[in-house]
């Protein structure tokens, strides 16, 4: 049976900045669900890109006293660079000033205008170029200076120009249907209420096309327009699958499985998004997932505070896999989250050090020193071991772990996810202290023998499930426990109701030197973590 398809993205990003912690943030949780969903069998297409016309875009560029292309150019750059120097593993990486998505956006507007969807009028209202978006009187702020602002904070300016628009207002009752109908479309929950309500307020037209400036794509058949930049940028998720063909990859990974995208875009991707593809006659996504916002001790990120986190200056201070796995354990998904290095380190040296790295390093030192460097032989005391552990859970558990797991990254609960795979590390530390293999080397060889073999298949499989997160240092582990390379997906788990199966360590394979993976932090400031 061919494996079943699951396509996720990424927003693509705007080129008027450079990369900062919050992208790294949306598309390192797409990376470990995509790695996820390869080891437990899916064919994955994983995208992420660049949003690269528009206002915004353009105006930086001018700043910056270069063209627009040169700019997108270099900008871009500096986001496929982040992809590599993080690990991502996206399969495709998007550039809206490719021919392939200016195609697709032509032929997007062609269908919706063909569908009677589009018509031509004037726009009078406000715009902010920073969210590049419309905005009614009523939603924005009148400052003491007569200035309005929208409520993300951003600057509002009054704009009248011709415009065709899209008749968004007749698709209101239309998505409210799909909302009900597909009750996991919009995730956490409270923001599925959030953007219900708001399309209950009532939907207006949308304008859809620029005249003022032109980067961006050419209105097909009015040279006088471009595409307003959201129905430029939305359309990148097909058009990375060959649309307008429908064959080929859009017919294998259309309707998306997850758009992953921060709070601030979610009006985008869950109204207007569907609503332009129902419009051209293609399905809406399977799901949109609305991250919270990361702040910087306390402080909103932005640059005009210049406490912008930079996620290389972040990663070469405390390691890709920590960086990787603090982002996704700090905060529930979907939270709000701060960052500070107190929490960083707290992380690091509690969870990583102290219990993984050190249930991993003690266990496979003390195969090291008794077993010979060998994978212990646990011989017909497996079972006995396992019935009179005290705490039996370690390794069974480890063994029901990928359920659960599963279960909750289908969910995007990634904190969770963590917290079911520590569970099991706590349990196996606490086996550790309990059955005391140190002691048993004179009093029980045998026994020692089957303690520690239950002990290094519980760190097989745990390491197995953390790969996502940790791909570096699960690698590693792995290669000391001399776990073949093709023997790492969650296939190779070991079954619930056979304690030694195929899949399971071979006693007798000898194992190289043990190596800690994970360090501890140390420095002043984190004295008191
Ligand atoms: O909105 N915390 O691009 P963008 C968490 N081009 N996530 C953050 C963050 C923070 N402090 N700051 C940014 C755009 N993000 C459009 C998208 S998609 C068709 C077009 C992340 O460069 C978060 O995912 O402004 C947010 O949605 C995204 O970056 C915005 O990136």
């Amino acid at each position: 049976m061919p494996a079943t398809p699951y396509y996720l993205t990424t927003p693509i990003y705007y080129v008027n900045d450079a990369p900062h912690i919050g992208h790294a943030y949306t598309t390192l949780a797409c990376d470990v669900l995509a790695r996820f969903k390869r080891l437990d069998g899916y064919d994955v297409k994983f995208l992420t890109g660049t949003d690269e016309h528009g206002q915004k875009v353009e105006k930086s560029a001018e700043k910056a006293g270069v063209d627009p292309q040169s700019f997108a150019d270099k900008v871009s750059q500096n986001f496929r660079s982040l992809a590599a120097f993080m690990k991502f593993s996206n399969d495709d990486f998007i550039r809206t000033t490719e021919p392939r998505h200016i195609q697709a956006c032509q032929a997007m507007w062609t269908r919706m205008l063909d569908a009677g969807d589009i018509y031509l009028d004037n726009y009078g209202g406000w715009y902010a170029v920073r969210d590049e978006a419309f905005y009614g009187e009523d939603e924005l702020t009148k400052q003491p200076d007569g200035t309005r602002i929208a409520p993300s904070g951003a600057e509002v300016e009054w704009v009248e120009e011709p415009s065709y628009f899209f008749k968004l207002s007749a698709w209101e009752d239309k998505l409210l249907a799909f909302y009900d109908a597909n009750p996991d479309f919009i995730a956490p929950q409270s923001r599925r209420n959030e953007v219900t309500s708001f399309v209950k307020g009532g939907l207006q037209d949308l304008s859809i096309s620029r005249t003022t400036f032109n980067w961006g794509v050419p209105v097909p058949g009015d040279e006088d327009h471009i595409f307003y930049v959201w129905l430029d940028a939305l359309t990148n998720y097909i058009s990375a699958l060959g649309f307008p063909d429908e064959q080929g990859e859009y017919a294998k990974y259309w309707p998306a499985d997850l758009h992953m995208v921060g709070k601030d875009i979610l009006r985008f991707h869950a109204v207007y998004w569907p609503a332009f593809l129902m419009a051209a006659g293609l399905e809406p996504p399977k799901r949109v997932f609305a991250h919270g916002w990361w702040t910087n001790e306390g402080q909103k990120i932005s640059k005009s505070l210049g406490n912008v986190i930079d996620p290389f200056e972040l990663v070469e201070k405390y390691g890709l896999d920590q960086v990787r796995f603090f982002l996704l354990r700090e905060i529930p998904f979907g939270n709000d989250g701060d960052f500070s290095h107190s929490a960083m380190v707290g992380r690091m040296n509690s969870e990583l050090a102290n219990d993984y790295g050190n249930l991993a390093q003690r266990v496979l030192s003390m195969i090291a020193k008794n077993c010979d460097g060998r994978v212990p032989d646990p011989k017909d005391k497996l079972v006995l071991s396992v019935d009179t552990a005290p705490t039996l859970g370690a390794i069974i558990g480890s063994r029901e772990l990928i359920g659960r797991v599963r279960e909750l990254m289908d969910r995007q609960a990634f904190h969770d996810a963590l917290e079911a795979v520590w569970e099991v590390i706590r349990e196996a530390n606490r086996y550790v202290d309990q059955a005391a293999p140190w002691k048993l080397k004179k009093e029980d060889p045998e026994k020692m023998d089957a303690v520690l073999y239950v002990l290094a298949e519980t760190i097989r499989n745990v390491t197995i499930v953390l790969q996502p997160f940790m791909p570096d240092s699960c690698s590693k582990i792995l290669d000391q426990l001399s776990v073949p390379t093709d023997k790492r997906s969650f296939s190779h788990l070991s079954s619930v109701d056979n304690l030694m199966d195929e899949n399971s360590l071979v006693p007798g394979t000898p194992l190289p030197k043990p190596e800690g993976a994970f360090p501890r932090f140390q420095d002043d400031e984190a004295g008191a973590a």
